[in-house]
């Protein structure tokens, strides 16, 4: 539960019948309850998190079609988005090394009727999208869904070109939601001699500089598994000098001071350890912080059992103890981030991870990254395709079937936890066999969080 805490006080806890899961617990009469009372102390910070640490991700998939790129003019998403900052929005994922700037391409006709509407000066109160070209776009969403996870599925990627308008509309939305974007460069355009080829990146970074964004920078996504996507083996040293060149790069334009996060690696198992180690002392020097991937579940298999199931939560402990251990012997103190993170990947688990029962993961997940040191945490994702999002096509927060999980006063309607921070979850839950909680607090409890973790109380 994410809430704000007086320090110092006794919590009480009112718990439900706490027995093995079972469907028909749900319905039954409520039950007697058992009180719990925790007392915890204040005194000394586990971690600082950044202020950003709620962090969420745009994929860039949704760029493959640059039309519905114009979804993130609605100002109903923004004002959900300005509702999470400070953040950073993250625009990555596979697409990234499949996507190539071309300042020649013409806007879509969606992108055209969008900027034809932002008569005021101000870009960020003007109009949005036609209502007509809104619903023709969320008409069509659900087959360009359905394109975007099949490719996902055959991981047969095709490059996609996208135009200056494209890159005006994700700016615009980062800039009048109060993000920072981070924008990640493809680094599958290679030389013959399989050294990064840099021009694309210039030519982008010519532009944004031209508009006088302010854009932090990413190369790569997953490099781990670039031959499976690709055919391309890339291995660790040679990515830290393509980060290097970046730098270099970056240097020499109006994005001096901008930073630089990499490589996004996959979760720290066999050679993706490597990759990492090698990565962080060939270029470790030139990022800001560490960013890495993590997913519990395979979204296709998922059960709900799992969702729930301590022991899986548990899995992500090992993987950010290891993470850590090969920034300690690489790059000691640098920071380190969870640049891309779910419940499930492959777009996530159906009837899942859109619903409460992810909430589960989704809070144990934070709490165990802040207490473990993990400075900012990048949801993915906040709109797109798949199952994972936080926000659906007609941009309504998720997740909404979640009712017949909670006994909540709202009947489960309020937002999934740590979507809304302002809003907490359901009190009572019954019928399942273990609670985790979690405590933290904001600037006005001191500026530190306390996590406190429970379970299988009986
Ligand atoms: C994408 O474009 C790059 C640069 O032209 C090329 O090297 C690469 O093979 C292309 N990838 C695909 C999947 O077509
Ligand atoms: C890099 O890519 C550009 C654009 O595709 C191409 O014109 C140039 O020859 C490439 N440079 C090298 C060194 O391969
Ligand atoms: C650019 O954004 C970063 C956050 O990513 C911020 O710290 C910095 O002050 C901004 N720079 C300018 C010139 O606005
Ligand atoms: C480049 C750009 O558009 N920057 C704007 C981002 O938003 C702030 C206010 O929210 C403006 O002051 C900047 O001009």
């Amino acid at each position: 539960m994410l809430r704000r805490w007086k320090p110092g006080l006794p919590l009480l806890l009112l718990l439900g019948p706490l027995g093995p899961f079972s469907p028909g617990a749900l319905a039954g009469p409520e039950q007697a309850e058992d009180v719990v009372e925790l007392d915890f102390s204040t005194e000394r910070p586990v971690h600082l998190v950044s202020p950003a640490f709620l962090s969420f991700t745009i994929d860039a998939n949704l760029a493959t079609d640059p039309r519905f790129l114009t979804f993130l003019g609605s100002p109903k998403l923004r004002t959900l988005a300005r509702g999470l900052s400070p953040a950073y929005l993250r625009f990555g994922g596979t697409k990234t090394d499949f996507l190539i700037f071309d300042p020649q391409k013409e806007p879509t006709f969606e992108e055209r009727s969008y900027w034809q509407s932002q008569v005021n000066q101000d870009i960020c109160k003007s109009g949005s999208l036609p209502s007509d070209v809104e619903k023709k776009l969320q008409l069509e969403w659900p087959f360009q869904e359905q394109l975007l996870l099949r490719e996902q599925h055959q991981k047969k990627f095709k490059n996609s070109t996208y135009s200056k308008s494209s890159v005006d509309m994700l700016y615009a939305f980062a800039n009048c939601s109060g993000l920072d974007l981070i924008f990640g460069l493809n680094a599958l355009l290679r030389t013959a001699d399989l050294q990064w080829n840099s021009s694309n990146a210039q030519l982008l970074l010519d532009y944004c500089s031209s508009k006088n964004y302010n854009i932090s920078w990413e190369l790569g996504n997953e490099p781990n598994s670039f031959r499976k996507k690709a055919g391309i083996f890339i291995d660790g040293l040679q990515l830290g000098e393509d980060f290097v060149k970046l730098h270099k790069l970056l240097g020499k334009t109006t994005f001096k001071t901008s930073h630089l996060y990499g490589p996004d690696v996959g979760q720290p198992r066999g050679k993706t350890v490597k990759i990492l180690r090698s990565f962080l002392k060939a270029g470790g020097e030139v990022i800001d912080s560490v960013t890495w991937h993590h997913y519990y579940l395979n979204g296709r298999i998922a059960t709900k059992e799992d969702f729930l199931n301590p022991d899986v939560l548990d899995t992500f402990t090992s993987s950010v103890q290891k993470v850590f251990q090969v920034v300690e012997e690489t790059r000691p103190h640098k920071k380190v981030w969870l640049g891309e993170t779910s419940s499930a990947y492959g777009g996530g688990a159906p009837l899942l991870s859109n619903t409460f029962v992810a909430g589960f993961m989704w809070l144990d997940k934070l709490g165990l990254s802040a207490r473990m040191g993990i400075e900012v945490v990048m949801r993915q994702v906040l709109f797109g395709a798949g199952n994972y999002h936080l926000v659906d096509e007609n941009f309504e927060p998720l997740p909404i079937r979640a009712a017949q999980w909670s006994n909540s006063e709202d009947g489960g309607r309020s937002h999934p936890p740590g979507f809304d921070r302002k809003n907490s979850p359901p009190r009572k839950f019954t019928g399942l066999a273990s609670f985790l909680i979690w405590i933290f607090c904001d600037k006005k409890c001191q500026s530190y969080c306390l996590p406190l973790k429970m379970k299988g109380i009986h």
